[in-house]
């Protein structure tokens, strides 16, 4: 049955008669850090006892994630076979527990697993750089959800934010962006106001740590060899015509200017990855890949010879061949590659991760190619996009409409690994508009991956009308319901 507290829903419940009472001082075990988890986000404080109990068991029908709870009239006992299924069981037991007292508990048996392993989560810092505190608490949220992945775009044409420490101009020159008079020409848009920051890597060591803690892994995206004007700009020598000084991008769309793809620029990019490597353990870092206009590599000789050499008809194959360079170096530290689904066409190193972003077909089209795939098609996971186009109060987004619906009813091919929600920033300039993209779709998005596609719609709206009453304690500016 369904357990109207919780969202994602779970896959199995039933409830019995009876309460259990959650008071102040309850007795808490389970291992250091689950307990450590479930005394910071429970809203009473607690002692060391057998009232809550969290326990590893090994249990294959819960896989990596899944837990059992179960409240009784003497407490609540939870199972995993793993730290992260505790975790999620310390999830849902917050999501039982009523805000204020008496903190009474319906007797109850859950036993929940996730349908699919990758439920994602792309937030772009690169066309803004929104500030350390709200990624903390874009965490929480994640983590309230049942979200696993933070997919982390570190940097684009109009900005690099990762900062690199063999290469500082990275951030000194193209972590900023001045102002534009063309930009302000296209009223409304936040094109053209001068923005810039960056992260160091202690501020995301401590992230992802806090991350973990919680069971979200961040993944980090150096997007490559397009979206590198504010790389180009820090470095002449990366572009195609050294001689050229760039400035970063300071408006939005898809730069023209992208890497050559020179041994010096090639072992510049396995630099930039190795310092990527030491700050995020994760086992995927996202090498990009989309939209490469490739006119400068046609122009460029070195890369008509690279390619001439490589036996390549056309250059836009290079592109597969760098991401291949690039792969077999994470290969070699340990680590796989995501990949943006353009690659798909180009020759994509065996193995890598599809992030099928354009069309809903290329969900299949990367699954058919052998990939492991993600789906993140625009149509369905875009949540920068508007949700409705014909209301005047809509704040200006980049597309639309994806209406919450659309993104609870999507059906991705069989055989992905999950599926991610992703927020581009162009039109997200403050945190605020970020939550009132991000909410409620991405609880939408948080259930179909948890619990996997079907579910019903109507039902699930009458769920989120109390989950909403959470994101509201929180302070989370979502975008109430129409
Ligand atoms: C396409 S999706 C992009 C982004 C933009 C986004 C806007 C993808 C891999 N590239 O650079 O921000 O559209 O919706």
């Amino acid at each position: 049955m369904l357990i109207s507290m919780l969202l994602p829903r779970s896959a199995g419940a039933s409830v019995h008669d009876g309460h259990f009472e959650l008071v102040e001082g309850a007795g808490l075990s389970a291992p250091p850090a689950i307990a450590d988890l479930a005394r910071e986000l429970l809203p009473l404080p607690t002692t060391d006892g057998d009232a809550l109990t969290f326990r590893i068991r090994d249990d294959p029908a819960l896989g990596a994630e899944g837990y059992h709870l179960r409240v009784t009239p003497e407490g609540v006992a939870a199972t995993a076979a793993t730290e992260d299924g505790l975790r999620w069981a310390v999830q849902s037991l917050l999501q039982l527990v009523p805000d204020g007292a008496p903190r009474r508990l319906p007797c109850l048996d859950v036993v929940d697993r996730p349908v699919y392993p990758w439920r994602g989560s792309l937030l772009d810092v690169a066309r803004w750089c929104h500030p350390v505190p709200f990624l903390y608490r874009y965490v929480d949220l994640l983590a309230m959800h049942k979200l696993n992945t933070l997919h982390l775009h570190l940097t684009d044409d109009q900005g690099w934010r990762f900062e690199v420490r063999k290469y500082p101009r990275l951030t000194e020159v193209g972590g900023h962006r001045r102002e534009s008079p063309e930009g302000h020409a296209r009223e409304g848009r936040e094109d053209g106001v001068p923005h810039g920051g960056f992260y160091t890597q202690r501020e995301l060591s401590d992230l992802v740590a806090y991350a973990a803690r919680r069971g979200v892994r961040i993944m980090p995206e150096i997007d490559l060899p397009g979206h590198t004007q504010a790389a180009i700009a820090a470095y002449p020598e990366l572009g195609n015509v050294p001689s050229r000084q760039l400035e970063t991008r300071t408006t939005w769309g898809i730069s023209t200017h992208i890497l050559n793809l020179s041994d010096a620029t090639i072992s510049f990019v396995l630099d930039v990855l190795d310092e990527v490597v030491d700050v995020f353990p994760f086992e995927y870092v996202h090498i990009g890949g989309d939209e490469v206009p490739a006119e400068e590599w046609r122009a460029n000789p070195d890369v008509l010879a690279r390619a001439a050499e490589l036996g390549l008809d056309d250059v836009r194959e290079l592109q597969g061949w760098f991401a291949g360079r690039l792969a077999d170096h994470l290969g070699a530290r340990g680590r796989k590659v995501g990949i943006w689904d353009e690659l798909v066409d180009r020759a994509a190193p065996p193995g890598a991760t599809v992030f099928a972003w354009q069309a809903e077909r290329r969900v299949r089209v990367a699954l058919d190619a052998g990939h492991p795939v993600v789906a993140a098609p625009q149509s369905h996971t875009y949540l920068d996009w508007a949700e409705t186009v014909d209301d005047p109060d809509e704040p200006l987004a980049i597309n639309g409409p994806l209406p919450l619906e659309k993104v609870y009813d999507y059906h991705p091919d069989e055989g992905v690994i999950g599926v991610q929600g992703q927020l581009w920033s162009e039109y997200l300039p403050t945190t605020d508009l970020v939550e009132w993209r991000a909410y409620p779709r991405l609880a939408a998005l948080a259930e179909l991956g948890w619990s996997g596609p079907g579910g019903d719609f109507g039902e699930f709206r009458q769920r989120l009308a109390g989950h909403l009453g959470r994101l509201d304690r929180l302070g989370v500016r979502y975008r109430p319901l129409g």
